[in-house]
């Protein structure tokens, strides 16, 4: 008998055709999100699911789910899913890293220049009718050649990302990460290990690129956004709920900090409707990996994970290998 699996959102249609070629699938279409009693209701006798960022697989969902053997994320973090409860479990957690590093140290690099740029509230003004003539300080922003740029998470995302900093704009590079990199990494990206104190005074513009966790959990707030230099520029393309958003909501309006970028937010895709009051901030909806062939990319490794779980093979890319064999 075929297995069945869950396809818990719209998937490219090469990727629904491989997976129903192995096994008995279970599609969700449209648009929508699983609620979750409708995610335990579809996941009921089912080996394997196809997931992406935005459906929680807790320890009771697990337990209500017994037949379940392979949970694969088409997405790089997994904040979403239990990992430890799924280890317990003997359930396999697959991710999709490295198919969308460079694309999302893109979208982290662009999101710095349209901040530090000022290129939102430009284009609002220009939308506005709001340009009558040119002065010389209007629209003028903070400089991003030669500054230093400051990484929090100094992952693959975080490496490519200084790269960029280093070789294409000619600036410092300074990170703080849980562990050290390699001195020859360090010595290649020119990059200065720092505490995060440190890290939050010395940036001119800093990126947040570290995993979501409960220690990670408004790892800037108050406290953190004091330390920063008044010009400075604060980017997220990690997880909302890392910044505390009503600290840095009074830190954009009392001009502590210049400006900020973010693609997370914390209840997204609900946004606190007090970003949306700030000028100095640009609001992107977490479009970090979406281009085309990295999407296309991160949906086909999901895909041979969860083919290789269920067939008994090595899956590319797991977060518990030692669950295997299943
Ligand atoms: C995903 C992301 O698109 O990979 C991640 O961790 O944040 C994004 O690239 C999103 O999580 C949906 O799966």
């Amino acid at each position: 008998m075929r297995k069945k699996i869950l396809i818990a959102r719209r998937a490219p249609a090469d990727v629904i055709e491989r997976l129903a070629a192995c096994f008995e699938v279970d599609a969700v279409e449209g648009d929508g999100v699983l609620a979750p009693d409708e995610l335990r209701a579809r996941l009921q006798g089912k080996a394997g699911a196809y997931i992406t960022g935005t459906e929680r697989i807790t320890a009771e969902l697990l337990d209500a789910c017994p037949a379940l053997r392979a949970v694969c994320t088409m997405s790089v973090g997994y904040n979403h899913i239990d990992l430890a409860a799924c280890t317990a479990r003997g359930v396999l957690v697959t991710n999709t890293p490295d198919v969308l590093t460079e694309t999302t140290a893109d979208l982290g690099f662009a999101l710095l220049m349209a901040t530090a740029r000022r290129m939102s509230e430009g284009e609002r003004l220009l939308r506005d009718g709001q340009w009558k003539s040119w002065s010389w300080d209007f629209l003028a922003g903070a400089e991003v050649h030669g500054t230093t740029l400051g990484i929090l998470g100094m992952g693959r995302i975080g490496q490519a990302l200084a790269r960029r900093a280093r070789f294409g704009f000619g600036m410092e590079i300074a990170y703080h990460n849980r562990s050290r990199l390699p001195a020859d990494t360090e010595r290649e990206l020119g990059a200065r290990y720092l505490s995060k104190d440190d890290l939050l005074r010395q940036a001119d513009h800093l990126v947040l690129v570290l995993p979501y966790s409960a220690a990670s959990h408004h790892c800037i707030a108050a406290a953190e956004l004091s330390l920063m230099k008044p010009t400075a520029t604060l980017v997220n393309i990690a997880r909302g709920g890392i910044v505390d958003e009503n600290a840095l909501v009074a830190a954009l309006r009392e001009r502590r900090i210049a400006a900020a970028g973010l693609d997370v937010f914390e209840g997204e895709p609900r946004v606190n409707p007090a970003l949306l009051t700030l000028p100095n901030i640009v609001l992107i909806p977490h479009i970090g990996s979406a281009t085309l062939p990295t999407r296309l990319a991160m949906a086909r490794l999901a895909a041979d994970n969860l083919v290789a779980a269920l067939t008994g093979a090595t899956p590319p890319t797991p977060l518990n290998p030692e669950v295997l064999p299943l």
